[in-house]
């Protein structure tokens, strides 16, 4: 997406600017054109045209001039000649946790250091640690650093980062004087993927004997069995990699006093964007916030809660998943802050598969699942026939199935078992299954698995295409990103909203943590255009229907409540939102 490479190039602009020492303000205006790059809904060259973006805050004058330019000729004249003034490889150095631009350039000034060669050089050869602002220690943690980075991937997925979180909590939860232990930072707010875990543990007051010190307690965390490499570890933090089923999972551990507890865990929590208005509130009002408490002078008017903290900043307190700095901090203060879907709303779950597919359970398995997770719904979407490699039924099957669900079905009591199919999307924008066998079922998913390299007319177009079907209740996973394995497709997301609402299809989020598509900021647009999110795991077990949570905090990130989840229906409203759409 052209957005998204326009964003990393102000950021590079400003990373480069900033290793050559230049303007601080002109270096942050391009970080914040960058990122209001990247959150832009809408492709930038069609933002340029209508003049919506001129009216984009944190965009000025001069840098919607590059942006003209890029739009026009796909590249920033600006950007190259501040390229021209470095060695290219000295920014493969930004991608070494420990080093920022600031470190950058004093290695690139103090030692020649042209890129990554170079400094494991000057680390070895001791000169790093000579450096003036390194020294022993920090050389030693950008070694780790460079260690860790030749190993890994970068960002992880929220289940990854999860399961590392549990591991720790659970480690720490059993010590003698712990009050608390949560996790903070970008889990926290269930970002879509994770840079590095961030646990924050609360001591009770006082001394007592029996009470763990600050450092035995990270010392139980740096010397726990799961530790694979310690990067750090002092009296109130210690970090290390830690080896989860999947993946090296980086771990920040904090250790703070009961009194700064909500502080700490509001300032680690994030976003940094977040906090930084935060700050800027407590400026105005006189006061200081930092990771301690709220300070008047120096006494603490707040900090063991994080409630606490917002009440004293004249705000409602803001739920962890919508501290983004995307207009939170304005609803808070107008107490006008959604009252966000909850996983105890949810119903039912729309996107699975059985054996009949690529799935592990049978029907009689998934109803025996849902009614375990309190479900008054849950409905069975087997692929369909182009879709061989995840054994796709053939019409003559799904007609079979159909019955089958139906005898199934009509036995059950509290719960409501429908007929669904996912039904791909062909290329040419018509469904696999022709009306006739689609008017049997009551849920459709349609969904895009081939072609999803083609041009965004074309992938626009058949997903358009697909929703004017009567029998379309959804567009499955309507991207089709895979995180950390594959691109989302380049749709025109506007349009697929556009069309949603014209023709009551509600499209999907898929839970899988894989996928989480559509993504917060798209279900934030859906939502607002009045077009309704139906949340499905796209199960292939028993087990896959847990993921419901992971879809619900996406939805709560696109600042989505009750109403605008299709999950949160009864079965017989949920029956009745889907016969409108419907022939009579
Ligand atoms: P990640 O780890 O990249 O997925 O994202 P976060 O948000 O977990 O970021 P991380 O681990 O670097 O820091 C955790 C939190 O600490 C972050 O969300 C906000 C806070 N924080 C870190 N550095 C700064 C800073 O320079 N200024 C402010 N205001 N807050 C910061
Ligand atoms: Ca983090
Ligand atoms: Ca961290
Ligand atoms: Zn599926």
């Amino acid at each position: 997406m052209r957005n998204a490479i326009l964003s990393a190039i102000f950021d590079q602009m400003a990373d480069i600017m900033e290793i050559l020492g230049e303007d601080p303000f002109r270096i942050n205006s391009y970080r914040k054109v960058s990122r209001a790059v990247a959150e832009l809904p809408t492709d930038v060259g069609i933002l340029l045209e209508d003049g919506r973006l001129a009216k984009t805050p944190g965009i000025g004058k001069s840098s919607l001039a590059k942006i003209q330019e890029f739009v026009a000729s796909n590249r920033i004249t600006a950007h190259e000649e501040l390229l021209e003034r470095i060695p290219p490889s000295l920014l493969e150095l930004l991608h070494i946790p420990g080093m920022g631009p600031k470190g950058v350039k004093a290695v690139y000034e103090g030692l020649h250091v042209k890129g990554l060669d170079d400094l494991k050089r000057v680390v070895e050869d001791g000169s790093l640690a000579t450096l003036p602002g390194f020294g022993q220690k920090k050389a030693a943690a950008i070694q780790r650093g460079i260690e860790f980075l030749e190993k890994s991937t970068g960002r992880i997925r929220l289940d990854q980062a999860m399961e590392a979180a549990e591991m720790v909590c659970a480690c720490l939860r059993g010590l003698s004087g712990v009050k608390r232990v949560e996790a903070a930072g970008s889990l926290r707010r269930r970002a879509e993927t994770i840079g590095d875990v961030d646990i924050l543990v609360a001591t009770g007051k006082g001394k007592s004997k029996s009470r763990t010190s600050p450092e035995k307690i990270i010392q139980s965390f740096t010397q726990a069995s799961f530790v694979e490499r310690v990067l750090a570890s002092g009296d109130t933090k210690g970090s290390a990699i830690i080896q989860t089923e999947t993946t090296p999972v980086q771990v920040d551990v904090r250790v703070v006093p009961a009194e700064s507890f909500g502080a700490a865990l509001q300032y680690f929590t994030g976003s940094k964007q977040h906090n930084v208005r935060l700050r800027e509130i407590a400026i105005k009002s006189k006061l200081k916030l930092n990771e301690y408490g709220l300070f008047d002078g120096d006494k603490q008017v707040a900090g063991a809660t994080e409630e606490g903290i917002y009440k004293k900043l004249g705000l409602d307190p803001v739920p962890p998943l919508l501290r983004e700095d995307r207009g939170e901090v304005e609803a808070a203060r107008s107490h006008a802050l959604p009252e966000l879907v909850q996983i105890e709303d949810i119903r039912g779950d729309f996107h699975m598969h059985t054996l009949a597919s690529d799935g592990r359970n049978e029907i009689e398995q998934m109803v025996g699942a849902a009614r375990g997770l309190g479900y008054e719904f849950l409905c069975i979407t087997d692929h369909s026939e182009s879709s061989v490699i995840a054994n796709g039924q053939s019409p003559k099957r799904l007609a079979k199935q159909i019955e089958q669900i139906r005898r199934i079905g009509a036995k059950l009591k509290g719960i409501t078992l429908l007929a669904g199919a996912e039904v791909d999307i062909l290329a040419d924008g018509s469904l696999d299954f022709d009306d006739k066998l689609l008017a049997d079922l009551d849920y459709v998913v349609a969904s895009i698995h081939s072609g999803m390299t083609s041009p965004r007319e074309k992938v626009t177009m058949r997903t358009l295409k697909a929703m004017e079907s009567p029998y379309v209740s959804c567009i499955g996973h309507p991207t089709g990103r895979l995180l950390g394995q594959r691109e989302a497709m380049d749709l025109d997301i506007a349009a697929v909203i556009e069309q949603a609402a014209q023709t009551h299809t509600a499209l999907e989020i898929n839970a899988n943590p894989y996928r989480l598509d559509l993504k917060d900021l798209h279900c934030k647009m859906a939502a607002e255009a009045g077009v309704k999110l139906a949340i499905g795991t796209d199960a292939h077990s028993t087990e896959g229907l847990g993921l419901m949570h992971f879809g619900v905090a996406t939805a709560g990130r696109g600042w989505a409540t009750k109403d605008d989840i299709l999950n949160t229906l009864s079965p017989a409203k949920l029956k009745s939102w889907l016969r409108a759409k419907r022939p009579r």
